[in-house]
């Protein structure tokens, strides 16, 4: 919401709102009403249902309301919950790293390229490791894009390249070498026992043996990466949910000029 609406809303419509106090909204200021689903291992009966509300309860969510619960299998229970949570947490105390690059459009990004780098500029796109998952990086590369956003691959001042999945990070980087790529984006799905950590890690581990992350901007994305985390792991930004081709072609053309990357 933007700081002008929230503005508006504080002063002329609930003045009950604490940002040091905040809750989920519902449709009354602090009822802290959220809906929730898990499976409890069970069978689809009384003693289920209650069992899912204590749980609930002890979550902190309070006046549980089981609006629907439905047999996956003879002893496994789908439950979707609806209630007040009673938790708070002070927003005003908030601080989170992201990218502070502005977002350009397509058009915007093709003609920085054309005034600031001079070339065309080469991108290397996989989703790596054992990652099956092609969608996400399918977003951000493929020509057709996703979500009314056009991927890489329609950039005329870019060359995109996709791998695909599975791709193992030795042959991620032979690829790069192959190409003098400029940018390397990696997309990571699979959370599971931290495997995308090993992974992401083992990548900057090969990069910066074959003496090339110096020479690179590496930026990784997937629904559980946070710019936070892609920071510590070593790449230059990392783009969650909701993000699209423009927000990471934008980063990395400022990248590549602020470090000079395009005139080495
Ligand atoms: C489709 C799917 C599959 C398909 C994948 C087919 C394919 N060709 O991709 C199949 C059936 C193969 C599959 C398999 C598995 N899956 Co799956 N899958 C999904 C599902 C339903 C959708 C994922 C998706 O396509 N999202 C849409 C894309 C567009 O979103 P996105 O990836 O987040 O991408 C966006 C951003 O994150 C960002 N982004 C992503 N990558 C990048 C990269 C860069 C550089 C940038 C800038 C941005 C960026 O941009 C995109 C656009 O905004 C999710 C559940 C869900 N609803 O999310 C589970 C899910 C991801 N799968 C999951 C699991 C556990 C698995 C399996 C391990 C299941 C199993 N036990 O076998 C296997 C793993 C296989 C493997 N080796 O990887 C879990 C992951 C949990 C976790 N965090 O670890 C999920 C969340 C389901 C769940 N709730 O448990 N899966």
């Amino acid at each position: 919401m933007s700081s002008g609406l929230y503005n508006m809303r504080q002063s002329d419509f609930d003045k009950t709102l604490d940002l040091r106090k905040l809750r989920p909204y519902g449709d009354t200021m602090n009822d802290g009403k959220v809906q929730i689903s898990f499976t409890l291992p069970v069978r689809d009966d009384e003693r289920g249902e209650e069992a899912a509300r204590q749980l609930a309860k002890s979550m902190g969510i309070q006046d549980v309301n089981i609006s629907f619960h439905q047999a996956l299998d003879k002893e496994y229970t789908m439950y979707i919950l609806y209630g007040g949570c009673m938790h708070t947490v002070d927003y005003t105390n908030i601080h989170v790293q992201r990218v502070e690059e502005a977002v350009m459009t397509m058009e915007e990004v093709n003609d920085y390229i054309r005034e600031n780098i001079r070339r065309k500029i080469v991108v290397l796109g996989a989703s790596t490791g054992s990652d099956a998952h092609t969608v996400g990086i399918d977003a951000i590369m493929n020509r057709k894009g996703f979500a009314g956003h056009y991927g890489l691959e329609r950039y005329e001042m870019i060359e995109a390249y996709n791998m695909g999945s599975q791709v193992p990070n030795e042959v991620f980087v032979e690829k790069a070498k192959e190409l003098h790529a400029d940018v390397l984006l990696v997309s990571q799905t699979v959370t599971q026992k931290d495997i995308h950590i090993r992974n992401l890690t083992e990548l900057i581990e090969l990069l910066e043996a074959e003496n090339m992350r110096h020479k690179l901007v590496v930026a990784c994305g997937g629904a559980r990466i946070t710019h936070e985390l892609a920071k510590e792991l070593g790449y230059d930004a990392g783009f969650g949910a909701g993000k699209f081709a423009e927000d990471v072609a934008s980063f990395a053309v400022a990248e590549m000029v602020k470090r000079k990357l395009h005139s080495q």
